[in-house]
């Protein structure tokens, strides 16, 4: 049986604030869709942010009523669960519920499933960091007993059925800083755990929950959190007909996405190196949006903006930055486009760098993470960011004075002294 698994959509975005940007985002989830159903899939799983906004525009709430309407005149199923994007920080009944209500949709719960032939589906909304232990981890424990009981209630053709868990959760084994819970949190008993929540796709099986393959499809198209860079994006085909463990995916490019180009450029070529990106993005049906970041020194920034004018008619968007030749090494910051970027690498190596100790790196880190919580996300319960900033300043002021305890003299991480120890 073929499944569609779709997530961050986050309809009614507007990258840019541009209109043309929103209405990519309705074409992009509408070339999902169609491939969807020129697959022959029996069901769709939309794995949480499904609208950016939890009181989401007319034409997000239209566009996806359309959508839902030509899956249910093809019989195609469509599940859902909730993303931070999908959820009121007002108890309010959450929107896509009313998809549910109208029968184009339904809500997929934690305790009791939906069978779709030989599959049964389980699901979770989003869980805020503060309530993982309560909200997800205990009822993880609940779940793997009723999932050994559902198994034999739901037998299909004598056949033990294949089982999905829903989830938009981060997971700390992809990204420390992100992560929420870890893949040994995870209940086992499943064969796929149809993931939402990062926008890049990343798809792994882990030995503690039997070989289940953990799959994020990413969201369809650039996000509110991702710079310009010409990645692909796209969803994911699952087939979970076949033996029980034979799940087997196939990620879907989505291609009428607007281009997105990331070019830096060198200041003393400039109208050269303007030329040929003119070249390259007038090459294309959409007009791209581009991110240009200009390296050299002594930049005239008024002639520069005047002489960027000219990439006006080819793209749609374009941002610039300029990196100065002269201060590049003096940051320290080794971002490079071209070998891609580890964020917990970087944030650790600069951490390392001016603590001077792996120990504290690792604290930092993992306070980093938790204060981080929620920080684009519509729930403003957790800790409030005055109350954040007290406990920052509180635990830095503790740190100073306690910092003898704490310094660990073998380990010399960088020879380069951080201004802290130069104080001593
Ligand atoms: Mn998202």
């Amino acid at each position: 049986m073929l499944i569609s698994h779709i997530s961050d959509i986050h309809l009614g975005y507007s990258q840019f604030n541009l209109q043309e940007r929103e209405e990519d985002l309705y074409e992009v989830f509408e070339e999902s869709i169609e491939k969807s159903i020129r697959e022959h899939v029996k069901a769709i799983i939309l794995s949480g942010d499904i609208f950016h906004n939890p009181k989401p525009n007319g034409a997000p709430i239209v566009r996806l009523a359309r959508e839902l309407k030509k899956l249910k005149e093809k019989s195609v199923l469509v599940f859902f669960i909730l993303g931070e994007h999908d959820i009121s920080r007002s108890n309010d009944v959450p929107l896509p519920y009313l998809f549910h209500n109208l029968g184009l949709a339904r809500r997929l719960r934690p305790d009791s499933p939906v069978q779709v032939e030989g599959v049964l589906i389980y699901g979770f909304n989003k869980e805020r960091r503060s309530n993982i232990e309560k909200g997800l981890i205990k009822p993880f424990k609940v779940l793997e007993s009723i999932v050994k009981s559902d198994e034999q209630k739901y037998t299909h053709d004598n056949k033990r059925p294949s089982k999905i868990l829903v989830l938009h959760q981060g997971l700390n084994d992809f990204n420390k800083f992100a992560g929420e819970i870890s893949s040994s949190d995870l209940p086992s008993g499943f064969d796929y755990y149809a993931m939402g929540h990062y926008h890049d796709h990343i798809e792994k099986r882990f030995s503690c929950i039997n070989d289940g393959l953990v799959a994020y499809p990413g969201s369809i198209d650039l996000g509110h959190s991702e710079p310009i860079s010409n990645v692909e994006k796209g969803f994911l085909l699952v087939d979970i007909s076949d033996s029980p463990k034979g799940v087997n995916t196939q990620w879907i490019k989505l291609e009428r996405r607007r281009p997105q180009l990331a070019y830096q450029v060198d200041y003393s070529n400039i109208s050269i190196n303007l030329n040929s990106i003119i070249k390259e993005t007038s090459g294309y049906s959409k007009k791209p949006v581009v991110d240009l970041q200009i390296v050299g020194s002594n930049i005239d920034q008024k002639i520069l903006a005047r002489q960027l004018i000219s990439l006006e008619n080819t793209t749609l968007h374009y941002n610039w930055s300029i990196t100065n030749a002269q201060h590049s090494d003096m940051t320290g910051y080794s971002y490079d486009k071209d070998k891609g970027f580890d964020m917990d690498k970087e944030m650790s190596t600069l951490i390392q760098k001016s603590l001077g100790s792996m120990p504290l790196a690792d604290l930092s880190l993992d306070l980093i993470q938790s204060f981080n919580d929620n920080h684009e996300s519509p729930y403003n319960d957790g800790l409030h960011k005055k109350k954040r900033e007290q406990i920052a300043k509180f635990l830095w002021e503790f740190y100073e004075s306690n910092r003898s305890s704490y310094e660990n003299p073998k380990v010399d991480i960088n020879n380069m002294p951080s201004e802290e120890s130069e104080e001593k």
